[in-house]
């Protein structure tokens, strides 16, 4: 065979070696075999110097024409095959977005938010204003504008966390009353807001008291409101909330910043009224505080209380949601147990 044959048939047999590879890493060992210094073409140029000087040329531009030609081919499978892999890359990474998605459980609010929820829905609906004010308060706010002066008595009733002597954790939602009060403009007419809050207690915790609870005031100050404008609004959200099952009764008490005040008491969930240790065997359970706002938190606030009066109320949602849902230990309701809280799953 002579050398051109030879080398024709390096050349053939190269490309087929070539076009046959699917694989970057088996082309370039074609490569390197094929082209490389101890390739069959370095060793068949070798043997150009047997040739005669006519032939040399030709044999040897032949050579170069086919390394060339290799060369080029083994490029054109390199980039054949880097375009199939990223074809095939592209191909596997695409995200079907007709795919169902992952489920994600969905929580619901809490279920004293859902009963917070409720009431303040309600309070919009008889058009009240809804406000919201700091859990850490000044005394002042809290205590003195609502007519307990320091070295009040009746302080003692809501001892709690202080910051400062002058700051506190909020006991009550009431220093709400007075912010608003001394905001409020009487000469574009009356006022009617409810503020949800968190307050705090340096209560013992037990089945119906938590260090930590909430509650939701209420402030009506126009003029000619009365007593029974109290009652009636009372008894609505008392029926809104647990239907018409549950009695409620309203008994005298005693706020310094109202003037009558009246607790009320709406049956006991766990006994229907018979007595149990949930009601501490009265029948009933506290459920909110109220009355008539005493002149002098609208004059403390700069109101004149010959021309306007109102009632107020502070009511604990905690102990609405133990009495409408049926739970005997507030405590449960700060667990953050989720087997516990899931119960309560109004999307039902
Ligand atoms: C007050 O806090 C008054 N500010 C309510 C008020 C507002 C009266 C406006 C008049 C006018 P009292 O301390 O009773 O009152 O608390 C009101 C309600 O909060 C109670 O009826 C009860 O439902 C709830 N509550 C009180 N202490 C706790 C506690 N430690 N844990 C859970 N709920 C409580
Ligand atoms: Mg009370």
């Amino acid at each position: 065979m002579s050398l051109k044959e030879d080398l024709t048939q390096i050349k053939d047999q190269g490309l087929a070696e070539i076009a046959a590879t699917d694989d970057l890493k088996a082309l370039n060992d074609i490569r390197v075999s094929l082209l490389g210094k101890k390739g069959p073409i370095t060793t068949a140029l070798r043997g150009i110097r047997d040739l005669s000087p006519e032939e040399r040329p030709q044999v040897g531009s032949y050579a170069n024409t086919i390394r060339d030609e290799l060369t080029t081919e083994i490029d054109a499978r390199k980039q054949a095959i880097e375009a199939k892999e990223l074809a095939q890359k592209l191909a596997n990474e695409t995200i079907d977005v007709t795919l169902p998605g992952n489920q994600v459980r969905q929580g619901q609010p809490h279920v004293i938010q859902q009963i917070i929820d409720e009431v303040v829905d309600l309070f919009i609906r008889m058009g009240y204003q809804v406000l919201v004010g700091p859990e850490v308060e000044e005394d002042k706010y809290n205590f003195e504008m609502m007519n307990l002066p320091k070295d009040h008595p009746a302080r003692d009733m809501q001892d709690t966390f202080y910051l400062t002597d002058d700051i506190l954790m909020r006991t009550q939602t009431s220093p709400m009353q007075a912010r608003t009060l001394e905001k409020h403009n009487f000469e574009d007419g009356g006022l009617k807001m409810i503020s949800p809050g968190i307050v705090y207690r340096r209560d013992t915790d037990d089945p119906t008291h938590s260090h930590q609870f909430h509650q939701i005031e209420g402030l009506v100050v126009d003029k000619n409101i009365t007593m029974s404008d109290l009652k009636g609004t009372l008894a609505t959200m008392i029926h809104e909330i647990f239907g018409t099952k549950f009695n409620y009764r309203l008994r005298p008490s005693y706020f310094p910043f109202t003037e009558p005040s009246v607790e009320v008491d709406v049956t006991c969930f766990n006994c229907m009224g018979k007595g149990c240790d949930v009601c501490k065997h009265t029948g009933w359970i506290e459920v909110l505080g109220a009355g008539m706002v005493h002149p002098n938190v609208l004059k403390m606030a700069g109101v004149d209380s010959d021309q306007f009066g109102g009632f107020a109320f502070g009511i604990g949602p905690d102990r609405f949601a133990m009495l409408k849902y049926g739970v005997s230990d507030i405590r449960d309701f700060y667990l953050d147990d989720v087997r516990f809280l899931n119960q309560f799953d109004r999307r039902g």
